[in-house]
């Protein structure tokens, strides 16, 4: 008997019988087909073939995802090749908010390197789902990129230690999402996310660089003050909105990966303030040469 979800238009919702006209396939109904679902792992593959195309970069050896606040800091990693839209690729959401580019550049660096680099990143908030917000990671790996830099803007949990505008190396990460780019038996091992090498080689650039561990909520609300206590008990130093789940994909591909936060408001309740996204603008435009210092140094030693 052949299987009546897969071949037969359905009308037995009261909304579907309206429609007329010729039978109509849906997605929920029909998701073996090709067109409709794809593999995230075979999109991504998809997306670094057209990337290939349209910039005329055979592979690439580093991936940066620039955050809030690290957009700017981009030009001083090399002399761009090549410049796009995410939307110019198959499975990239365009971006939501303001200050996140959505653009993707090819870049040579000063030491020969390509560099794959995305001026903004696909936020879990927006409500896409985990898939979109790892693409640009898996793009990258498919693309070649052994390496992935990941910055962020983020608040900070210790304002006895941080101060507004200091770059902070993540150690590690708290994932408090409640999501996971991982679906299955996929057992990778989280002993060390944000590469060792790569720290070391970074606190070699800038020795006065602190070292953290992040964590990471879905947003788009920042913690109340009473989740900003938490955050400090779990042993917490920075805390966002992005960055944990690509650290993980990047760590399934294999990926060696570096993290870097801006920390640009301290967390809610830790002074009087209450936090606003223009603040984390201003401060990433006040420090962007300082960070892109920072990055150029880090990328020319790889
Ligand atoms: I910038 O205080 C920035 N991003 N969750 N909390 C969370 N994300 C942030 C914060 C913050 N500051």
């Amino acid at each position: 008997m052949t299987n009546p979800t897969r071949n037969a238009p359905c009308t037995c919702h009261p909304a579907w019988g309206s429609l007329g006209g010729a039978p109509r396939t849906f997605a929920g109904r029909t998701g073996n087909l090709l067109h409709v679902s794809k593999d995230p792992y075979a999109l991504a593959v998809d997306a670094a073939a057209a990337l290939k195309n349209v910039t005329g970069v055979e592979s690439f050896d580093v991936a940066l995802v620039m955050g809030s606040g690290w957009v700017a800091a981009a030009e001083a990693i090399g002399t761009t090749v090549a410049e796009i839209a995410v939307t110019d690729l198959p499975g990239f959401a365009p971006p939501a908010v303001a200050g996140h580019a959505g653009r993707i550049r090819a870049v040579t660096t000063g030491t020969g390197r390509n560099a794959l680099i995305f001026l903004g990143r696909t936020h879990l908030y927006e409500g896409l789902g985990v898939e979109p917000v790892v693409h640009g990671v898996r793009t990258a790996l498919a693309a070649g990129a052994g390496t992935v830099v990941l910055t962020n803007a983020a608040g900070g949990l210790r304002p006895e230690t941080q101060r507004v505008g200091d770059p902070v190396l993540i150690g590690d990460h708290i994932n408090l999402t409640g999501a996971n780019p991982l679906t299955g038996a996929r057992f990778v091992d989280l002993t060390s996310v944000y590469s060792p090498r790569l720290r070391a080689l970074a606190k070699e650039s800038d020795p006065s660089l602190a070292e953290g561990v992040y964590v990471a909520f879905r947003g788009p609300t920042y913690e109340t003050p009473a989740e900003i206590r938490m955050c400090r008990a779990i042993g917490g130093d920075l805390v966002g909105m992005s960055t944990a789940l690509e650290a993980i994909a990047a760590r399934e591909g294999g990926a060696e990966v570096l993290g870097l936060s801006l920390v640009t408001n301290p967390g809610a309740g830790l002074v009087g303030e209450p936090l606003n996204h223009e603040e984390v603008l201003e401060v990433g435009r006040a420090t962007a040469a300082r960070m892109g210092v920072l990055l150029a140094d880090v990328v020319g030693k790889l």
